[in-house]
Parts: C-alpha cells; sequence; structure tokens
C-alpha cells in the first residue's frame, strides 16, 4: 500500500533503525540525517518516515508530511548555522537528474560558496 515501507528501500530501513544513520533531528514524522557522501560541509538528508519514491508523490499524497519535511530542513539550516549565509534545498527526482534512492528526501546543502546555477 503507498506510504508503507518498503523491504528493500534503504532509507525505509534507516527510518526502521536497520542501518545506521547520523541523526541530527528527528520528529513522529520526520528523519533527518548526514549524507554518507558530503557534497558541501553541511549535507544533511530529510525524509519523511513513510515511504513515497519522491517528493511529488509524497506531496500529492501527504500535503501535511511535505510541509513537515520543509520545516524541518529549514530547522536543520538553522541548527547547523547555515541560514546566514544561504543553503539550498534539492529534491533530485528521476533517475536522470540524479535520484539514485527512490524514497523522497531533500537534500539541504550549506556551509560553503555554492556555485551559482541550476544544473
Ligand atoms: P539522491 O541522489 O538525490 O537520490 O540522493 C541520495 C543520497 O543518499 C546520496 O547523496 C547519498 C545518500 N546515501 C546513499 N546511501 C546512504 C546511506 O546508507 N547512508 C546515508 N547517510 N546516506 C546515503
Amino acid at each position: 500500500m503507498a506510504g508503507e515501507a518498503q523491504p528493500d528501500c534503504l532509507f525505509c530501513k534507516i527510518v526502521a533503525g536497520e542501518i545506521p544513520a547520523t541523526v541530527v533531528r528527528e520528529t513522529e514524522r520526520t528523519v533527518a540525517f548526514r549524507d554518507i557522501n558530503p557534497q558541501a560541509p553541511t549535507h544533511v538528508l530529510v525524509i519523511p518516515k513513510v515511504h513515497y519514491p519522491n517528493a511529488a508523490a509524497l506531496a500529492a499524497a501527504d500535503p501535511a508530511v511535505t510541509a513537515e519535511l520543509l520545516t524541518e530542513a529549514g530547522r536543520v539550516a538553522e541548527d547547523e548555522k547555515i541560514d546566514g549565509n544561504g543553503y539550498r534545498m534539492i529534491f533530485n527526482t528521476g533517475a536522470g537528474a540524479g535520484q539514485t534512492v527512490f524514497h523522497a528526501h531533500v537534500h539541504v546543502l550549506g556551509g560553503a560558496p555554492l556555485r551559482e546555477g541550476l544544473v
């Protein structure tokens, strides 16, 4: 069923505590943890605990948790003190855009000057 944990999903396993992660924030419905392959001094992923393949599917199914995901991403930026100089939230959607884990997540990146431009 939509939203249910998927047995082969890496991020569902992190939610379940089956794979370790460096968790920096957690709510009843979201988890924020450090990316294993950081692309900036701060690189945190914020995910919903429910499984949807990407952010658009999550937003269509559960607007409330989508809003919480963004609120939590902003709080990560505050906690990490990257909000002053600017930071980036990225939702890669589809393999052609670089998505490799098909469980909705937002990347929070900052702590150094970020390259200008979108692609
Ligand atoms: P994306 O390319 O947008 O699907 O981003 C997936 C991110 O997940 C990528 O930046 C690397 C990260 N990642 C993959 N495996 C793990 C893991 O086991 N632990 C953590 N913390 N991050 C992971």
